[in-house]
């Protein structure tokens, strides 16, 4: 028998036509961040190649507002927007049930208010802080109130998402949550826990201090609570993801997710193992080198969940091929609908987020860090995960989602699959060369166009690499929004009920251990207590917080 991930699959999607107007606001607010993202890109790439064209730009002062341009707008904006909007439609049509209009109303208009602050402070030169915003680097306070604004949105898009598990919860007792909703929700739940780092960061210290109220900062506690964040902040980039690629390509392919309990105890695993962004504080001074090993450890645990999503992913898609006619044991994989723009982005988002894991590995490995932290084996590793893995696959589900939004046919299909192979060969290229260039030696963040001495042994090609394979990235990218401009506004309409979504071949367990698995409080107190376990220490010895830096504004 085959379960559905959703309440009542058959009944129409009962959601608002005001309700999905806002979602697809919120989400197309994030596009457009992408857009200013990736003309930035566009000059960063060339800059590795020795091309300096931030020149031309108009009103950009350094190459620094640039890059905190592009790391903002791509990786705090768009990935905060595309989670709110996305997710909040999952977890609607998970349950079958109307959101809370007035809570979407307030996501959106926080994260409105919170991106044009930050932008504001950014594009007017006063906050090129770059989008780790480390202390003693102060930005204008108008920066911090802005990511304040951003990070309240997403956690009134929790309220509204668990607000409606309960009502629908009352409404089903003993029953298992959907799917479609049980991943949303753990998403979101993982994401609260995971904010409250950069939270207390942002509004207990960073903004204060850049107001004049505390005279000083702690620059070592401040890095600390960014890191507690930063590194589950890329599972919150990834896992709407992974809600695509678990619960709507497989039925984009014509096959069935094998297992309800797999998907859900990878998301819970997510969920629990917050408290390991110290592998990014490997060469910090005053954190134990036993602790730090003890994180690499439990980071390569953390791969664990994203070794099962590939198996599952695959299986699934493996599944639907030979429905199809697949066989073989790789051939299926050309079978699969490959003319189809939506599952082609994702599947190359797939296989870029294969060479992204294995990248990822190696900064994780406390010892190769030491070899390549702060070069451009670090951009390298992570434009083939939230660049490619994250950034392509956003671009693949709005190649469903858009139609849907606006009611009307894709524009032009054969254009956006172009695009798609455009944007993956064109990362591969770059990948390739800011990872060449990094174990070389060649830094991250540095305007190398700018450098006057001779560039050591490997890093021309490096910068060629990069600068070749991003503008092909940023043509593609150009190319994506180019479709959904042709699609919103002059494609023909047509009607879209619903949204695509798979059923599983093993159905939910409604007895037994797995009915455990949807008592959300028990993975929140294992991922409290797991948090208190790591980080009490460590955060213990930066209490009293020791005040010490008043600061560098540079503008
Ligand atoms: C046209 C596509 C893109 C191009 C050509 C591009 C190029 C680059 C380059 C060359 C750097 C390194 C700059 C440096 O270290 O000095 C960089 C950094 C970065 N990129 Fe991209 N990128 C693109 C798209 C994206 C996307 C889609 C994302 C995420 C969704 C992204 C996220 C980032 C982040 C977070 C950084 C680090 C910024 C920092 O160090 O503060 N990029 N990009
Ligand atoms: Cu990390």
């Amino acid at each position: 028998m085959r379960t559905p991930v959703v309440d009542r699959p058959d009944a129409p999607f009962a959601l608002p036509n005001l309700q999905r107007r806002i979602i697809s606001l919120t989400v197309y607010l994030g596009f457009s961040a992408l857009g200013v993202g990736v003309i930035n890109g566009l000059a960063q790439a060339l800059n590795y190649a020795g091309i300096d064209i931030f020149r031309y730009y108009p009103g950009l002062r350094t190459y620094y507002e640039g890059l905190t341009v592009h790391g903002v707008f791509n990786v705090i904006i768009l990935t905060f927007a595309f989670a709110n909007g996305f997710v909040s439609l999952t977890t609607a049509r998970g349950l079958n049930r109307p959101l809370n209009t007035g809570l979407l109303v307030a996501a959106f208009v926080s994260l409105l208010i919170g991106s044009l602050l930050a932008a504001g402070a950014i594009l007017s030169g006063h906050a090129s802080v770059l989008y780790t915003f480390y202390a003693p680097l102060q930005a204008h306070w108008t920066f911090y109130l802005g990511l304040a604004f951003i990070v309240v949105s997403t956690w009134i898009t929790s309220l509204n998402i668990f607000l409606a598990v309960a009502a629908w919860r009352r409404e089903h007792p003993g029953q298992r949550i959907p799917l479609l909703a049980f991943i949303s929700a753990c998403t979101y739940i993982f994401w609260d826990i995971a904010s409250l780092g950069v939270a207390v960061e942002v509004v207990g210290f960073l903004l204060p201090w850049s107001l004049g109220i505390l005279p000083a900062t702690d620059p070592m506690l401040d890095r600390t609570l960014f890191w507690f964040t930063g590194h589950p902040i890329v599972y919150f980039w990834l896992l709407p993801v992974y809600i695509s690629w678990y619960a709507m390509i497989p039925r984009q392919v014509g096959g069935s997710l094998f297992s309800d309990t797999a998907v859900r105890i990878v998301f819970l695993m997510f969920l629990v193992i917050i408290p390991i962004g110290l592998h990014h504080q490997f060469v910090d001074p005053g954190i134990s080198p036993k602790l730090k090993f003890a994180i690499a450890f439990l980071t390569f645990i953390v791969f664990l969940p994203s070794l099962l999503t590939a198996f599952s992913v695959m299986y699934a898609l493996e599944i639907g091929s030979r429905r199809n006619g697949g066989t073989g044991v790789i051939a299926w994989f050309f079978h699969l609908p490959w003319s189809d723009p939506s599952v082609a982005a994702q599947l190359l988002a797939m296989l870029g987020f294969m060479l992204g894991g294995i990248t990822g590995l190696m900064n994780a490995s406390y010892t190769i860090n030491l070899e390549i932290h702060n070069t451009t084996f670090v951009p390298g590793h992570f434009h083939l995960t939230v660049g490619t893995a994250v950034a392509l696959s956003y671009m693949g589900i709005a190649y469903w989602m858009v139609p849907y939004f606006e009611q009307k046919d894709l524009w032009n299909r054969k254009f956006a699959l172009a695009q798609s192979w455009i944007y993956f060969i064109g990362v591969l290229i770059f990948a390739r060369g800011l990872i060449s260039g990094g174990l070389a030696g060649m830094p991250r963040r540095t305007a190398i166009s700018l450098i006057d001495y001779p560039k050591p042994p490997g890093w021309f090609e490096a910068g060629i690499m990069t600068g070749v394979g991003g503008s092909m990235m940023f043509i593609g990218a150009a190319m994506f929004f180019f479709e959904i401009f042709m699609t919103t506004f002059f494609s023909r309409r047509t009607e879209i009920p619903d949204i695509p979504f798979t059923d599983t071949i093993e159905p939910p367990a409604a007895a037994g251990f797995a009915v455990n698995l949807d008592r959300f409080r028990y993975w929140i107190v294992a991922a409290i207590v797991l948090c208190v376990i790591i980080y009490g220490p460590v955060i213990g010895r930066h209490i009293p917080p020791n005040f010490i830096s008043p600061g560098n504004a540079n503008y």
